[in-house]
């Protein structure tokens, strides 16, 4: 490979980059699990410049170190150091790979996810290699004016790239072309039930009883309620034929929502939702003082928050474009947040609890809930 002195800049210089990058990419790679809303795609669009300008700032340090990896010469801090050379580099490949429309199926993950598994192995790794060889820049190349000027250019050929992505995934018609701005691509819009059914890690109930199940608002409110799966349909769509109606007592009628779920795995499904609106259930609870989280929680344990303000514009969904949800989407009920992303959907829902802080103890909720009974 020849060499490209004007770009290129001092080794130390190169590495401390690298280093900014990765911390900026697992940054901007964290946020973008959660953003769901238009006005957070600059975030997306920060980790994939970022991640084209860590691909040149990778092939300059690999190009410097490579003599490095003679098989005589390889010891445990070598190996280690490969190996994060070589973990990085497949973090980027599958980035990019997932961009021009490439898919792997790998279970339930897909290449999305082993992208995200990649991303997370390198700040590990690299805090590793840096307690063996951490050498910091000098002050001097740090406020180097040519350094600035090679930065402006990395990171501007890095945008210039991310732009020509799009009309290439255009111009031979990828699976990429059809990316949501979180990266998420089409699957089973306006089919019903018929579209993937997603569940993170271990949670895996059995089927409901719709006729045993119940919903429970309670928390700070000053009325809490129980409702049948009758009272959540508002005494509608496959009721029981006993006459009783608790929908009254709970105010509760059936309304209707298009709203999209956007899973971190890597797809999006578009949807008519119908059940209750949240904001109903609210209003018949009424939320007392100090009342400024909803917490939706599933028979499994899973759960998740949102600002009782945004909570209100919320649906508990029991159907899908017409169809009664399906076990594996989360039937009798299920979280429908518009704007959100996928994960934050709690299926299964059995309690909606009106509350003053966040419960941060949700965050781990998702990873580890599963079914104890
Ligand atoms: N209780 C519970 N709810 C959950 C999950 C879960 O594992 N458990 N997975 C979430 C994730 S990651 C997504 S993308 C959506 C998927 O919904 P679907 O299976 O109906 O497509 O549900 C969310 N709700
Ligand atoms: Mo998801």
């Amino acid at each position: 490979m020849g060499r490209l002195p004007r770009i290129e800049p001092p080794p130390r210089v190169v590495d401390a980059s690298l280093l900014a990058a990765v911390v900026l990419l697992l940054a901007t790679g964290a946020v973008s699990l959660v953003s769901g809303r238009p006005a957070g795609a600059w975030v997306f669009d920060a980790h994939a410049v970022a991640g084209l300008a860590t691909v040149v700032l990778l092939a300059w340090k690999l190009r410097r170190v490579r003599h490095r990896l003679r098989p005589g010469a390889l010891d445990a801090t070598r190996l280690l150091s490969a190996l994060l050379g070589v973990v990085a580099a497949a973090a980027l490949a599958t980035g990019i790979w997932w961009v021009f429309g490439g898919r792997l199926d790998l279970g339930p993950w897909g290449l999305l996810n082993l992208h995200i598994g990649l991303g997370l192995l390198v700040p590990l790794l690299l805090l590793v290699h840096l307690r063996q060889r951490l050498a910091l820049p000098t002050r001097e190349s740090v406020a180097d004016r040519r350094n600035a000027l090679r930065y402006a250019a990395l990171v501007g050929s890095g945008a210039v790239a991310w732009q020509a992505q799009e009309v290439a995934n255009r111009v031979f018609d990828t699976a990429g072309a059809e990316r949501r701005f979180t990266g998420s691509r089409e699957r089973g819009s306006d089919a019903g039930n018929g579209f993937p059914v997603t569940s993170w890690v271990a949670d895996d109930p059995d089927p409901v009883d719709r006729e045993a199940w119940s919903l429970t608002v309670d928390g700070r409110v000053r009325e809490s309620l129980e409702l049948s799966y009758r009272d959540v349909t508002g005494g509608g769509d496959e009721a029981p034929e006993d006459g009783a109606a608790g929908v009254d007592a709970a105010g509760v009628d059936p309304a209707e929502r298009r709203a999209l779920l956007d899973c971190t795995s890597g797809w999006y499904s578009e949807h008519d939702w119908r059940g209750v609106r949240v904001g109903d259930l609210l209003d018949a609870a009424d939320p007392g003082d100090g009342a400024a989280w909803v917490q939706f929680r599933s028979v499994t344990g899973y759960r998740w928050s949102l600002p009782l303000s945004e909570a209100g514009d919320a649906l508990l969904a029991t159907h899908v474009d017409g169809e009664r949800l399906s076990h594996g989407h989360g039937a009798p009920l299920r979280l429908v947040a518009p704007g959100r992303r996928g994960f934050q959907w709690v299926k299964w829902v059995e309690s909606v609890r009106v509350t003053r802080r966040r419960e941060l103890g949700e965050w781990i909720a998702v990873f580890v809930s599963w079914y104890d009974d």
